[in-house]
Order: structure tokens, then sequence, then C-alpha cells
């Protein structure tokens, strides 16, 4: 693309369909069924501005949304795409559906699983199938972006995927631009792009850095400024011209397409196409190998030697294989944080003998929260990897596929499906070749037969192979040698080092030279234990020495590896079994459980939320904080001091759309060691199984939980309808966002501040 025009998108849909007497509230989606005339009034006043692509009316169109108003998901997006099809009948206008997020949080952030969220994103998208392209749009969760592109690749359908980011140029849950860029680019989309986001001012800067790390086109599409109510309506405030000046500086860094968000009108659109834009291309750089995790980007074949830390892999680790066997991630989990001075880690669960589904994915899962680092995936097994894969945020690497016929025809669909980067390994039917030339020759093989598959060169580590010195004194020399051939042939390179020194004294000796060989000839990563501090320091001192890395980035990986002197820096950190040991030894010195609870534990969970909001840690982070108070909790909670009789029974529950529940397990916890009978309903919880709960157990009180304003709504109608049906029943309500007033003008029986007046204030209300 050399100085072409810019393509154009249309702007908002919900702002002209509010123009056009859209109630606020209602879907706009409903309007496909019952006025389509409008919607397509909508639509023909962008194709009359001379837009390139309209957007269809399906934004909120994934079976789960609809049904929330009882709409059908055929209707909305078949409708949606005939609609905006017949608005560019007699021109050249495309059309792109749209598919948004479909409003729940996928694990491991929420309780919905990444399958379901593809199957929403499938069954919306099979009613697409007329419209010319699709835009997946407003995405800040990476795993969810990943399943709609996913079924948009399935599809067949070219699509675009657009991500949403915050002021401080991250999603909501921690993912930089580049991380975007990277995963989404392995699915071959036809652009990418950014749309909404409450800071319109960073796009350009956006842009630019997806354009550094990409050499797909650039869609920007942001809203007409930040929103403020002005009374009681929601405005707007950027004017066309505002709005063209902003895009101008994004076609500045490197945007291709152009569109709008909330808020953009015909007018904001207008400005645009008569702005005389040109896209500017800009000049790109070799491509380099990259993978990602939700948080941190992996490059290499530029700067220094990345690592990968080796030693989630039982092979010679007693310890390791006999806790995987029995199903247990301590280790995993623990040799995961050990290694966070590495760029990504290598995850191996094969022991042999015990089935690596499900294990590698739980495993993927409890690293991708803490360290966070991007993973290989260290595996053969179809099912296995699958799993892994679908558990790791970002672009995850299959380690390995050889040159043999089966491992090609099994693991490159696997990898491309995925969206995987993978490591070459040039072995084929007839083993390791002796020579550099031989190994070449397979290197080459696997490259061709994965570029049928949409990989290029830069998706591919390729390993020179490490063979034990032990065992042939020319094994080095001949790694060495194909690692020189595999770079002269432009092949990106990953060598698992410690092999070398197999069945000899002092390894870490033979480790650390081998090494520092290969690295001066060029290795682009390797596979190292990144607790041997010695090499890690040299290698990182090297790469300052070399000018690939500044003294800034030196002194920031000298002071990665976090060590954690308390139980409130556990909690902080994420470190689970150091706080459960801490727990333990606290016990023993005589520390009541209760000050435990309240003065460490909730303290430290409190302040890991003020770090959220200074944005010093991202949702992963919170989860593995939350997780580590939990298996606190576990220990803590038989040894609160008990009553034997039973004062009464209490059903507890997070209400409807809120997942916390650390403060109302609490709750359960001091009102079960009070003498009270606890049935806990969970989290998420609607009014109906609550009131069905109240049917069933016969309950003297309800508890009801929230943390977040957007859920206080939810406890109110929950109370309301207890209130009507069960009458008889007293309601107690709690969480951070609830207060006396609320709890009075909602009609809950009595406001709780905390778990340990729980009891207290239920043995008042049973006095009542
Ligand atoms: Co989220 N979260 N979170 N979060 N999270 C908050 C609550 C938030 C304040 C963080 C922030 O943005 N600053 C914010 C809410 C903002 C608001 O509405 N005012 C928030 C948000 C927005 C979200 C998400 C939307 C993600 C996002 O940030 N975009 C998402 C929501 C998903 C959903 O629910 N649909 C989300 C997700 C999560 C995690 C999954 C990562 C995790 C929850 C894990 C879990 O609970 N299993 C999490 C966490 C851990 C937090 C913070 C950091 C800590 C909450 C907590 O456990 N506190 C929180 C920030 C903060 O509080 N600083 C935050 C400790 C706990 C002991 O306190 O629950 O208040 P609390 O309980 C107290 C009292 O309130 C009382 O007793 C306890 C003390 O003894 N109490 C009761 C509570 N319930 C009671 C019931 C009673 C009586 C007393 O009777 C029945």
């Amino acid at each position: 693309m050399k100085d072409r025009k810019v393509i154009f998108f249309d702007g908002s849909i919900g702002t002209m369909l509010q123009s056009m007497g859209l109630p606020k509230g209602s879907p706009s989606e409903l309007w496909n069924i019952e006025k389509a005339d409008r919607v397509l009034k909508m639509h023909r006043g962008y194709v009359e501005l001379g837009v390139d692509f309209i957007t269809t009316n399906t934004f909120g169109g994934t079976p789960l949304k609809l049904s929330e108003y009882g709409l059908s998901c055929e209707d909305v997006n078949r409708l949606g795409v005939e609609i905006a099809r017949m608005a560019v009948t007699d021109s050249d206008v495309k059309v792109a559906a749209s598919v948004g997020p479909t409003g729940k949080m996928i694990e491991p952030l929420g309780l919905f699983s990444f399958e379901q969220a593809f199957n929403e994103f499938r069954e919306q998208i099979k009613y697409l199938a007329e419209a010319d392209i699709l835009i997946l749009e407003t995405f800040s969760d990476i795993v969810e972006l990943k399943a709609a592109v996913m079924a948009a690749k399935q599809s067949g359908i070219p699509f675009i995927p657009s991500m949403t980011f915050e002021g401080d140029m991250r999603t909501v849950s921690g993912t930089p631009p580049e991380v975007f860029a990277v995963t989404a680019a392995a699915f071959r989309p036809l652009a990418i792009g950014i749309n909404c986001g409450a800071s319109p001012s960073v796009f350009p800067e956006i842009v630019e850095r997806l354009v550094k790390v990409t050499d797909l086109p650039v869609l920007s599409s942001p809203n007409a400024g930040i929103p403020r109510m002005e009374q009681g309506q929601t405005v707007f405030p950027d004017t066309p011209a505002q709005f063209a000046e902003l895009q101008g500086m994004a076609i500045e860094k490197g945007a291709a397409m152009l569109g709008g968000c909330c808020g953009t009108t015909y007018e904001h659109i207008a400005e645009l196409v008569k702005s005389g834009f040109i896209f500017r291309e800009i000049k790109k750089t070799q491509p380099l190998f990259r993978a990602a995790s939700r948080t941190q980007i992996f490059i290499a074949g530029g700067g220094r030697t990345r690592i990968i830390g080796e030693r989630i892999n039982p092979a010679g680790r007693k310890k390791l294989k006999a806790e995987i066997a029995d199903d247990s991630l301590n280790l995993i989990r623990q040799y995961g944080i050990e290694q966070n001075r590495a760029d990504a880690l290598d995850v191996n669960v094969s022991t042999g003998k015990v089935d690596e589904y499900p294990i590698l994915g739980r495993a993927a899962r409890a690293l991708s929260l803490k360290p966070g680092l991007p993973l290989f995936i260290d595996s053969g097994v179809e099912k296995a990897l699958c799993d892994a894969f679908s558990q790791s945020p970002g672009r995850p690497v299959l380690n390995s596929i050889s040159g043999k016929e089966n491992d090609l025809n099994r693991l490159l669909p696997v990898a491309a499906r995925w969206g995987a980067a993978f490591v070459g390994l040039p072995l084929d039917e007839s083993g390791i070749p002796k020579e550099a030339e031989g190994r070449l020759e397979i290197a080459e093989k696997i490259l061709k037969r994965a570029e049928g598959y949409g990989f290029k060169v830069s998706d591919i580590l390729f390993d020179p192979l490490v063979l034990p010195i032990g065992s042939d004194r020319n094994a080095h020399m001949i790694t060495s040698e194909t690692l020189i051939l595999f770079k002269e042939n432009g092949l990106y390179t990953v060598a698992g080092v410690s092999n070398v020194s197999f069945g000899m004294p002092d390894r870490q000796a033979i480790n650390r030279a081998s090494l520092f060989d290969h690295i001066s000839n060029g290795l682009d990563a390797a596979i190292y234990d990144p607790t041997d501090l010695l090499a890690m320091d040299v290698l990182e001192a090297g790469g300052l020495l070399k000018g690939q890395i500044d003294a800034s980035e030196f002194l920031s990986l000298q002071s990665v590896i976090q060590r954690s002197e308390s139980l409130e820096q556990d909690i902080v950190f994420g470190y689970d079994d150091s706080a459960k040991q801490r727990v333990v030894k606290l016990i023993r010195d005589g520390v009541k459980p209760l000050s435990i609870i309240n003065d460490m534990l909730i303290p430290s969970i409190q302040y890991v939320g003020e770090l959220y909001e200074r944005r010093e840690i991202f949702l992963p982070g919170i989860i593995a904080s939350a997780e580590a108070v939990k298996a606190c909790m576990v220990i803590l909670l038989p040894l609160l001091d008990g009553k034997d009789s039973e004062r009464g029974t209490i059903v507890l529950a997070t209400v409807e759309g809120d997942i916390h529940d650390i403060g109302k397990n609490l709750v359960a916890t001091l009102l079960t060691s009070n003498g009270y009978r606890v049935i806990d309903l969970g989290k998420d919880v609607g009014t109906q199984t609550i009131l069905e709960a109240i049917g069933e157990y016969k309950p003297e009180f309800i508890g009801l939980s929230a943390l977040m304003t957007t859920t206080l709504p939810s406890m109110a109608d929950s109370v309301k309808a207890i209130r009507e049906k069960f009458p008889e029943v007293k309601i107690i309500v709690g969480g951070a966002t609830v207060d006396r007033d609320f709890a009075q003008e909602i009609g809950a029986h009595a406001y709780v501040k905390d778990a340990a007046e729980a009891a207290r204030i239920l043995d008042n209300l049973r006095a009542i």
C-alpha cells in the first residue's frame, strides 16, 4: 500500500439511531426487527457521505446479549446484514458486520469459559455470512477477542479485530497495544483496529505503537471526545473539526483506515471524508519472532538473546514429577515465580505416566496469572495443547514440531488454528541428521509446509538441536555449525542449551560456556535456567555492552525478581504457597486467626485494590492476590472459635452480575464459627435462585453482598423480590459499595459493615 486513499468507515450507529427516536436503554438491535426503515435510513446517510464501509446494527448480537431482551439471534443478525445490503445497493460501499463482546468476563477473570465465548460468537457469525467482512469491535479482554477472532476465522469471512484501550494505553485487563497486534496478526486478519475508550487523545500514539509491530493496515475509530453529563444527557464534546484533527494525527502515525465510535455523527464522518487524507506508509524494519502473554511481549531476533525458563519440566526433577502425578500445581507455580527473570516460560508436564490433559491447561492458567510471562507450551498431545492454548492469553508458542510427517500433519493445523508460533525441530523419520546441512534441509521442509498454513519465517524459532557432549565430543560444535547455517539462511533460532551437559559433572559450568558460545554465534533465544543468576547477569550486561539494551532496561531487568518478606507481601505478589506457610507459622507463634484475617489479609487485598487503581498491577495480578487470600482462608476457617449450638440458618450470596466473593466468604466463615448454619449460594446469583433457596432451606436470614456500584441495582431487585415473597425473612446486606442509607432505601433489615459484626447483628435481629 503506497500513498493510497484512506479507507473510511461510518460513525456511531447508536448515536444516530437515538437521534431518530431510539429510546435510551432500548437495544438498538431491536430496530432491525421493529424499525428496519429507520436503520436503513441511518445507513443510507453514511453511504451518501462517500464512506467505503458501513457497519451493521448487530454489535450486541450474540445469543447471550439478545436473550436479555428475548430477541432471536438469527433474526437480528440476518436482518441487520440485509438492511445494510439494501443501503449499499448500486454502490461500491461494502458491508462490515459488527460483533461486540458478550458482556461476560472470561476465565480466569470471570466465570465464562473460552469455549462458551467461542460458541456465542460462532452462533452470531453464522447469521452474518452475507456481509463482506466482520468487524469485531470494542473488545477489552484479549482472551475474549481471541475467541471472537477464532470464530471469525472459522467462518471464512475476512475480519478486522478492534480493541478498546484506556488512557494509559492498556486495556482494562492490562493488555498493551503490541500484545494485541501480535496476538491478532497471528490469525491473518484484513487489518487491526482501535475503537471507543475513554481517551481519544491517545489514539495517534496507540496507532504508532501498533504500526511498529505489524504490517497490517490499522483502523482508528475514536469517540467524539470524552463524554460528560449535561442535564441528565451524555454529551460527546468534540466538534467534527476537532475529531478530524485528531484523526489527521492518527494518519500521520500510520493509520490506513478511519471511522468513528460513540458520539460521532454524519457531520464527524463528513469532515473526515472531505479531508483529503492520504495514507502514509511507515517504513518497516525486518519482521521479528513475536509471541505474547496477556501483558507482555516476547521478541526474538532483535536485541539480546531471550531466555525461556526451562525449569517447569519433570525430566530429572523427581519432586515435580511426583507433584504432577498428584495433580498438584504448587511446584509449577513456585517454579514460575522463581523464573520471573526469564522472558518466557517453557511448560512441560510430560512424565510418561500422567495424561497431560487437563494438567497442562491448568498449569498454563496458573502461570498466565503469575508470573504472567509468555508461554512455550511443550507438548505433542493435541487435546492437551488446545486446552493449554485456550488458557494462554496472547500468542503462545507450540514447542515443538519436527519434520516427521505425523508431526507436520497433526500439529501445524493446531498451531495455525490457535494463532500460536512454534519451535521447529530439524529431525524426521530418519532421526537427527549428523551434519548441519541435513538439519537445514529439514528446517526448510518444515518452513515450506508451515507456509501452506499461512506461517511466515518469523513465526518459527528453529532449534539447531543440542545433544549431550558426553555421548559425542563433537555435539556442541555441530550445534554451533547448525546455528550459524540457520542464521545465514535467515531463520530465527532457539536452543535447549542445558541438554549439552546431560550426564556430566559440573553441569552449570558446561551450560554457561555453551550458552555464551551460542550467544556469540547469534542465538536468538535459549531455553535455560534463569535462576542461574551469574549467567543472567552476564547475559544482560552483554546486551548492555553490545548496545542491544539501554541502561534503564538493564536496571529494570536486574530488579525483576520480587522477593517477599512478609504475609502482606505474599498477598500483594500473589504467592499463595509462601502465604500459606507464613499463616501456619503465625498460628504456631500464637497469633489469633481473626487477627491474621483482619490485620493482615484484608488490608493487603485492599492495598492490592489501590495498586490496581494506580494501574501498577492489572486484573490477573488481583486474581493471583485473591487466590492467595483464599488459600490462607482454607487454613484459618477451621481455627476460628466455633459455638456448638445452631443459632439459625442464613442463605448468603453475592448478587447477580458480581463475582467478588472474598468478603462474602469471610462473612460465611465468621457466621459458621458463631454457630449459624450457612447456605452459601456463591457469587453472581440471580434473584430466582435466591428465592428458590429460601423455599428449600427456610432460613431466618438472607445475606447479600455487592462490591460494585453497577451491581447495586441487582441487590435492590433481589431485596424487593424477597420482601414480596418471603416477608418473614430478615435481610442483611454488605459490601464495599453498600452503606446504611442504601440498605435502608432498598428495604434491607440491616446494613453490616464488616464480617466481624455480622454475627452480632444477626443476634440483634433474632431478638426483634
Ligand atoms: Co474487582 N473491583 N472487579 N476484582 N476488585 C473492585 C471492587 C473495585 C473497587 C476495583 C477498582 O476498580 N478500583 C471495582 C469496583 C468499582 C465500583 O463499582 N465501585 C472492581 C471492578 C470494576 C472489577 C471488574 C469489573 C474488573 C475491572 O476492574 N474492570 C471485575 C468485575 C467482574 C464482576 O464482578 N462482574 C472485577 C474482578 C475482580 C477479580 C475477579 C479480579 C477479583 C475478585 C476475586 C474474588 O472475589 N474471588 C477482584 C478484586 C479482588 C477486587 C478488589 C481489589 C478487592 C475486593 C476484596 O476482595 N476486598 C476491589 C478493590 C478494593 O476493594 N480496593 C475490587 C476484600 C474483602 C474482604 O472486602 O468484599 O468489601 P469486601 O468485604 C468486606 C466488607 O465489605 C464486608 O465484610 C468484609 C470485611 O470483613 N462485607 C459484608 C462484604 N460482603 C458482605 C456481606 C454481608 C456483610 C458484610 O452480609 C451479607
